[in-house]
């Protein structure tokens, strides 16, 4: 202790110690030590933080829409500003690659820049009602005091996707980030305050999803909770959330499957395959970790396969040229090394990697093997549980009716790859694949203006592009009759 960076939570705008009086540790993965010391909200701060946004809310919402955009912009300029030193707070706290979170946090301004556009194009309508002497319009109004669950994986990202548009359509928010990576939302607390938005608008409780998180979800004062996180961590929160009727978007995790067909560009199927399920050591819910090659070239592919991933280079994620880093969490540091040994248990072949990494590069951080798994087939674990990690598994299959069944015989449908060079293949798959997101001939491709959800249990909801604002926003339908009587009071009109 000591010694560590000890940071406070911000609510109405004041920066603020925890009701608790006590902190955690959060470690650096690369190297397995604490760096920093994250505050350890509880029910007494979340309600605290509610009451703030609640507060914050009657002025917000009546802010001209053009000003809160003007914010929301302001924000993305400070962001983009910031961009180095917040990646590099990611970096140490989460332990994904410089290279990764530079260019990510430069790109997140554009949630702001793009929803604050559009905050002043929020529109209702006119509805030529089949009344007479009556006028009837709808309104989009905000929904209130959002609660925003965020995982560690891509933490100031997943935020913009959630907070750019819960503020363009005039909502007040208390966000609660994950408990491994805290730090970097904490500071970019900071800009908020700098870019002028009013106390209480946006407040942070961090502290651990079974108190602050519990707190937040159950809050009978919050209208929406939207959440990204695990599926099982999902469910729980949907059934507490039911109990106040709250509304609920979740953004959980996947088992999509990378489809390669014969008539694929090769050399670049290889590289879609690869980015798909070791970029960010493959703990992202769009993780190609489902690989299904066309029986034809199998043998040719997966050689080519493990001959690219061989030369990945892993180490320090704070130098730019490595390309596989850590684990960020014990536990799912356990937990992926857990799924290795099931799959072999269940008869798959490692043809690459397949335990911990203990490459002199990779230290003392929490490191595995990117590892491809080879003769596994679609009813196994490993091919139907999310393992959130560098672990491929190689299904092979005959034809493409063969590739559908198998690609969607999962609970989930976050997303889907196809390899192909025909355009009817191309159009078919994407037509039949159940899944939020289907890209052709690339993957792990998301923007500000196109949707991303999932099908099936991979969520509720979509975040980005000009839809997500509804998930924010709620229609009332206002009746004004220029009637000079009320007729009979007994019967509906
Ligand atoms: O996630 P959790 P964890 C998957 C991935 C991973 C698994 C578990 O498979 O191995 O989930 O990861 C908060 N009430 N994904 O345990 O628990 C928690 O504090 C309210 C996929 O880290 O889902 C954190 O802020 N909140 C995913 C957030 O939920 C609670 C990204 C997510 O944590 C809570 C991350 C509670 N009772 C993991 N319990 C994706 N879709 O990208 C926890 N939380």
């Amino acid at each position: 202790m000591g010694n560590l960076k000890r940071y406070q939570m911000t609510i109405a705008g004041k920066k603020v110690d925890p009701a608790s009086g006590e902190w955690f540790e959060t470690e650096n993965p690369y190297t397995g030590k604490a760096w920093a010391e994250i505050p350890r909200g509880n029910a007494e701060d979340i309600d605290r933080a509610v009451k703030a946004a609640k507060d914050a809310l009657p002025g917000w919402r009546r802010t001209i829409a053009t000003q809160r955009g003007h914010l929301m912009r302001k924000l993305g300029d400070l962001i983009a500003e910031n961009a180095d030193s917040l990646a590099a707070t990611e970096v140490r706290d989460n332990g994904k690659l410089i290279a990764e979170m530079g260019l990510q946090l430069k790109y997140a301004p554009q949630w702001y820049y793009y929803f604050g556009g559009l905050a002043d194009k929020i529109e209702g309508a006119v509805i030529p009602i089949d009344k007479p002497d009556t006028f009837n319009f709808t309104r989009k109004e905000p929904l209130g005091v959002i609660g925003m669950i965020t995982p560690w994986n891509s933490p100031l990202m997943l935020t913009a996707w959630k907070l750019a548009p819960a503020l363009a359509a005039g909502n007040t928010v208390v966000l609660k980030p994950s408990e491994f990576t805290s730090a970097s939302a904490l500071e970019f607390m900071d800009l908020v305050k700098q870019a002028g938005f009013p106390d209480g608008v946006v407040n942070i409780v961090t502290g651990y999803g079974k108190e602050a998180g519990e707190a937040l979800i159950s809050h009978p004062d919050v209208a929406k909770i939207a959440f990204t996180g695990g599926s099982a961590t999902g469910k729980h929160v949907y059934s507490t959330a039911a109990q106040s009727f709250k509304k609920v978007s979740l953004e959980l995790g996947g088992k999509s499957p990378n489809i390669v067909f014969d008539d694929c560009n090769v050399e670049n199927a290889v590289k879609g395959v690869i980015s798909g399920i070791f970029a960010a050591t493959g703990q992202t819910c769009i993780a190609g970790s489902r690989l299904l090659v066309q029986k034809s070239i199998h043998n040719e592919f997966v050689d080519k396969l493990v001959a690219l991933a061989k030369t990945a280079k892993m180490g320090d994620p704070m130098d730019p040229d490595t390309q596989v880093g850590p684990v960020t969490t014990p536990p799912q540091y356990e937990k992926i090394l857990g799924y290795m040994d099931i799959a072999k248990g269940e008869g798959a072949e490692a043809v690459l990697g397949g335990g911990k990494a203990t490459r002199p590069e990779c230290g003392d951080g929490w490191f595995v093997e990117p590892t491809i798994f080879t003769g596994v087939n679609n009813q196994m674990r490993i091919a139907q549980e999310e393992v959130f990690g560098p672990v491929l598994s190689v299904i092979p299959f005959e034809d493409e009716e063969e590739a559908l069944a198998i690609g969607n015989d999962v609970v989930y449908g976050l997303a889907a790859g196809v390899w192909t060079e025909s355009i009817r293949r191309a159009f078919i798959m994407s037509q039949e694949l159940q899944a939020g997101t289907v890209w052709v001939n690339t993957y792990r491709a998301v923007s500000y203006m196109s949707p991303f959800g999932g099908y099936k249990q991979s969520g509720l909801g979509r975040e980005s592009g000009q839809a997500a604002i509804e998930e924010y926003l709620q229609t009332k339908s206002v009746w004004i009759s220029m009637a000079t009587e009320v007729p009979n009071p007994f019967v509906m009109r």
